[in-house]
C-alpha cells in the first residue's frame, strides 16, 4: 500500500467559504478536501486542520514516518514560523506549498514565506485549483522517486 500524502492546512483555513470570498473564493475547505482526493486518484490522503502551530510541526514530523509527501498549506504561519520551517527541512520527501492567493499581490507582511525555503514548489493565487495542480505535481514527483 503506497503511503498517503499528507495535506496540512494552517489557521483559519477551516473559515474558507465563510468570509472574504473576494479573496479566498467560496469553496469549503471540505470542497478543497474533495478536490485533493479526486486529484490524488488512488494514492492515500490525509487531510487535516489546525489552528494551532505545534500542532503543525507535529504532523510535520509524524509525516517524516508515515507521509511520502506533503502538500502544506500554512496560512499565517507561512510569514512567521522557524519552529514549522526547521520541521519541514527534516522532512525528506517532496514538499509543495499551497496559497489560495496571490501572496505577492498582497500586502508586504505576506511576501516573505518562510517555509517556501523549505518547499520543492510553491503554488500561490490559482485558488483552491491550486490545491488540485499541488496534488498533480506532487503524483509526478513521487512517480520520479518510488
Ligand atoms: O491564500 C492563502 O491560502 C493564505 O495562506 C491564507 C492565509 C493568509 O494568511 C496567507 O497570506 C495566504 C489566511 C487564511 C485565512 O482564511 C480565511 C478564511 C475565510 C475567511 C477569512 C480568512
Amino acid at each position: 500500500m503506497a503511503k498517503p500524502v499528507f495535506v496540512l492546512n494552517g489557521p483559519n483555513l477551516n473559515r474558507l467559504g465563510v468570509r472574504e470570498p473576494e479573496i479566498y473564493g467560496r469553496d469549503t475547505l471540505a470542497d478543497i478536501e474533495a478536490l485533493c482526493r479526486e486529484a490524488a486518484s488512488d494514492r492515500p490522503v490525509d487531510f487535516r486542520q489546525t489552528n494551532h502551530q505545534g500542532q503543525l510541526v507535529d504532523w510535520v514530523q509524524e509525516a517524516a514516518d508515515a507521509a511520502a509527501g506533503i502538500v502544506i498549506n500554512p496560512a499565517a504561519y507561512s510569514f512567521t514560523s522557524l519552529a514549522l520551517l526547521d520541521s519541514l527541512k527534516m522532512f525528506p520527501g517532496p514538499i509543495i506549498e499551497v496559497h489560495i492567493s496571490n501572496i505577492h499581490r498582497r500586502e508586504e507582511i505576506y511576501h516573505h514565506s518562510y517555509v517556501s525555503l523549505a518547499a520543492t514548489g510553491v503554488i500561490a493565487g490559482l485558488g483552491a485549483e491550486g490545491y488540485r495542480l499541488a496534488m498533480k505535481a506532487m503524483l509526478s514527483l513521487l512517480a520520479e522517486v518510488e
